[in-house]
């Protein structure tokens, strides 16, 4: 007789789950006891690198990935992390481990106190079942939850005593369910929404993370060069949903208000698809849209569409919409606009320059390769000197929770084994998950990873201007020895400081295939002020 435990694995295997990213506890054990063979567990030293990895390979293939962590305390561990893949729309299954059913109302040590209650609102749905037999079902309706409208996590706390419990139902129609979701808009909405794009006489696109998620990039190429108009990527973009390379495109927008109506300005009409509307960070008082412009929102997701505070809202799954659109949208006349993405020059200096260090890159790192950026002072030099070409070729914290870099470079590398993957990560950053190394190495998954040391918490100083706050305390990071600790969790590592230097270590870390971490000093706004960051 089948069990709770054979049951399960069969769903999984169904849906293609052959994955566990984890860090087990005793509450764990029995689920992954006897393990299939043709499952993998992946270790993981800290929560909050199983689901960064899991977030990672979920966000790279567009499938679910499982995640099993222990109990109430690994929940937590796991929470900031989760933060992020809420954000991304990734679908992701959180399972984790209750103390035995006998005992639960008693509290021993490892109750996961209200289970279900615990990781919301950062999941869709939370469920711990009632009874040892409704495991499969909860886990069947986790996947399939998971998957469709807007993806996201959902999370299950099941007690161990369930897994060797006998099942006497014939499952097999279960595990073989499938649900589609395939929004696309009906004739007349879709006639409404071209209605107005027709009707304007100066569009502009914004597409978000999303359009590269669904792997609707295809059509949103078609849509702006049927359009003939600009196209800006959503601000704080998780994703990179267009080529960089192509003639319409302006850049990244900035996280506020007024500078986004600013950067607008003269547009009568702005298309957003794949974002909300918008994610904005700083707070700059001023209009939301500039003057006389209206907006139209294509959106996956029902909450995005709902608390957007400006605009029309169509909500659809982002590729049936947008190949709708790109299709029924009539071609405009005029010249596709110029490339204007400009970049500063900038002198070589000791300590490098980001900029330098981000050209060098660009020329070095194979076709197609993979940005993982966690380098939060010099994200718009990203955007401005890294070229992503195709689907899939950049990832960015949604949430802007720091700890997702080094995981979601690992999960990305694993899942995307022929593209090179390059975790571009600030030395601050660095230290939220670098338990991630340990994972790179034992499973020999060669992700690049390269450490920028200014010193500091940049982007916080960045910040501190923003809000006038001159005299801000615990800001600077020195002093932390990051090819020592890649060392110490078995990573090969370089230090590498002049521009020479940075082309050797990269070349060699390409050759190696295993993961290598490069440490390098740059030349932050600090310097330029002329701050001694060590000692202050
Ligand atoms: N903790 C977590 C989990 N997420 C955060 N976003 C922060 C703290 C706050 N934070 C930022 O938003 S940026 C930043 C912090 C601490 C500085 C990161 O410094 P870095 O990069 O060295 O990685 P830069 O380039 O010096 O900014
Ligand atoms: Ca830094």
């Amino acid at each position: 007789m089948k069990t709770v435990h054979d049951i399960t694995y069969d769903l999984l295997r169904q849906h293609g789950i052959k994955k566990v990213f984890g860090n087990p506890g005793s509450n764990e054990l029995p689920f992954l006891n006897n393990l299939p063979d043709d499952f993998e567990y992946i270790l993981t030293l800290q929560e909050a690198v199983a689901v960064g990895i899991a977030d990672g390979y979920a966000q790279a293939l567009g499938t679910p990935a499982l995640v099993n962590l222990h109990s109430a305390a690994g929940t937590g561990n796991g929470m900031g992390a989760l933060a992020n893949a809420w954000n991304a729309h990734s679908p992701l299954i959180i399972m984790a481990g209750q103390q035995n059913r006998a005992m639960l109302g008693i509290e021993p040590l490892l109750t996961n106190v209200d289970a279900a209650f615990l990781p919301k609102p950062l999941v869709k749905w939370s469920h711990e079942p009632a009874s040892p037999q409704e495991v499969p079902y909860t886990m069947s309706r986790a996947i399939h939850t998971a998957l469709s409208d807007a993806p996201g996590p959902v999370y299950l706390s099941v007690p161990y005593d369930d897994w060797e419990k006998p099942l006497n139902e014939d499952l097999t129609a279960l595990t073989k369910r499938k649900v589609k979701s395939a929004r696309a808009l009906d004739n007349n909405v879709l006639a409404e929404l071209l209605d107005k794009i027709h009707q304007s006489i100066n569009p502009v696109v914004v597409l978000g993370a999303d359009v590269d998620a669904a792997q609707a990039n295809d059509y949103a190429i078609e849509l702006v060069e049927k359009l003939n108009c600009p196209i800006w990527v959503a601000p704080l973009a998780s994703r990179c949903p267009f080529p960089t390379n192509h003639a319409a495109f302006k850049g990244i927008l900035p996280g506020g208000i007024a500078s986004i109506s600013q950067i607008l300005e003269g547009h009568d009409l702005i298309i957003v698809i794949g974002a909300p509307v918008f994610r904005y960070h700083q707070f700059e008082p001023g209009s939301y849209l500039p003057n006389g412009a209206d907006l139209v929102l294509i959106t996956c997701d029902v909450n995005e569409a709902a608390r957007a505070p400006i605009g029309d809202a169509w909500v659809g799954d982002i590729k049936p919409t947008l190949k709708q659109l790109a299709e029924n949208v009539v071609q405009r006349d005029g010249v596709m606009p110029e490339l204007t993405v400009a970049k500063s020059v900038v002198n070589i200096t000791t300590p490098l320059k980001p900029e330098t260090f981000f050209d060098i890159l660009n020329d070095i790192a194979p076709e197609d390769s993979i940005f993982v950026n966690e380098s939060t002072s010099t994200t718009d030099i990203i955007w401005e000197r890294l070229t992503f070409k195709s689907q899939g070729s950049y990832y960015f914290a949604a949430a802007g929770g720091l700890g997702f870099g080094m995981p979601a470079g690992v999960g990305i590398q694993l899942a995307k084994p022929d593209r090179q993957v390059f975790v571009i990560i600030g030395d601050g950053s660095a230290n939220y998950s670098i338990q991630a190394l340990w994972t790179a190495a034992k499973y020999n998954i060669p992700v690049i990873f390269i450490v920028l040391k200014n010193g500091t918490y940049g982007a916080l100083r960045w910040f501190a201007d923003v809000l006038g706050t001159g005299n801000v305390a615990g800001l600077d990071v020195p002093d932390i020895h990051f090819s020592a600790l890649a060392e110490g969790y078995g990573v090969e590592a370089f230090q590498a400081n002049t521009c020479e230097e940075i082309k050797d270590a990269l070349n060699k870390a390409l050759t190696l295939g295993k993961p290598a971490l490069i440490e390098i000093e740059t030349w932050g706004k600090l310097q330029d002020e002329g701050l001694n960051i060590h000692n202050s």
